[in-house]
């Protein structure tokens, strides 16, 4: 074990700690679809079971994946620096630095939300998985990367903290489902966080890191949730157990996707445009 790791473990063992220290306050159950709750001012919605709208998704932070990679409670955060400091995918494509411009914003009651959405991936057997805990900062500075927490648990990003599950010493925790929307690329959940949270700070200038923590209720889940009959008992344990989970965001409108016959199509025009362009070429030497 390399010191990084030693540390690492030591974090997740003292987040575990603190979390028995704590008790579980009753879960937020978004297990069944549209269901919601509000914590600290935020709103957790579980979505349809659609795919997801137009838009393109990006996302700015994925944790796990590979087997083997994580166990059964995996965190991290997003950032552009190289190495993570934990579970994060490390491809920029999918772990990096945003602004807090082009976060969309939802109106509420007449409340503006900034949405963040999250896709979980679980075996369809053993689908529930739990969210520990997010905490979201602003900052003036990018390309953090801190590997530890202070006494409240609260991670050393340089910055503010907008918004955490577990505000105020209160141990929350949300319940979701992979089984209500199956199939990687499919949102799970929508969080959406006031705006005012956020403080009067310039959107082009400001980064926001979110950090996350899922699987730490493990066994604490099994039996306590129902399908959708409601009659029976879902033995699912919270742990992470498989696929990775992403927080994206969606951006601009869908792009224009071929239909599959439009794409056999060109893909022979191209075959026959390659096969024309060597036989010229050919003629030419
Ligand atoms: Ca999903
Ligand atoms: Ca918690
Ligand atoms: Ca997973």
């Amino acid at each position: 074990m390399n010191r990084k790791r030693i540390l690492q473990t030591l974090a997740l063992m003292a987040g575990l700690a603190l979390f028995s220290a704590m008790g579980f306050s009753d879960p937020c159950d978004l297990t069944a679809p549209l269901s919601s709750c509000t914590i600290d001012n935020a709103i957790y919605n579980s979505i349809q079971p659609t795919p997801e709208g137009s838009g393109v998704i990006q996302s700015f932070v994925r944790l796990g994946g590979s087997p083997g990679s994580t166990g059964p409670v995996e965190q991290g955060f997003n950032t552009t620096f190289r190495p993570v400091s934990f579970d994060e995918n490390t491809s920029p494509t999918f772990t990096h630095d945003i602004f807090l411009a082009g976060t969309e914003v939802q109106n509420v009651g007449g409340i503006n939300y900034y949405v963040f959405h999250l896709d979980i991936n679980q075996t369809g057997s053993a689908p529930l998985l739990s969210l520990d805990d997010v905490q979201i900062f602003t900052s003036s500075t990018g390309n953090q990367h801190p590997t530890a927490f202070d006494a409240n648990g609260v991670l050393e990003i340089s910055g503010n903290l907008a918004y955490r599950l577990d505000a105020g010493g209160v141990n929350n925790e949300v319940v979701l489902n992979y089984n209500i929307n199956g199939g990687s690329g499919q949102g799970d959940m929508d969080l959406l966080v006031p705006v005012s949270a956020f403080g009067a700070v310039d959107p082009n200038s400001t980064y926001v890191y979110l950090y996350s923590i899922f699987g730490g209720m493990g066994a604490d889940c099994v039996n306590q949730f129902f399908d959708n009959t409601g009659n029976n008992p879902i033995t699912s344990s919270c742990a992470n157990n498989d696929g990775y989970e992403e927080w994206y965001r969606v951006t601009g409108p869908a792009p224009e996707v071929p239909e599959p016959a439009t794409l056999t199509l060109l893909g022979t025009g191209l075959v026959a445009l390659g096969a024309k362009l060597r036989r010229r070429t050919k003629k030419k030497s």
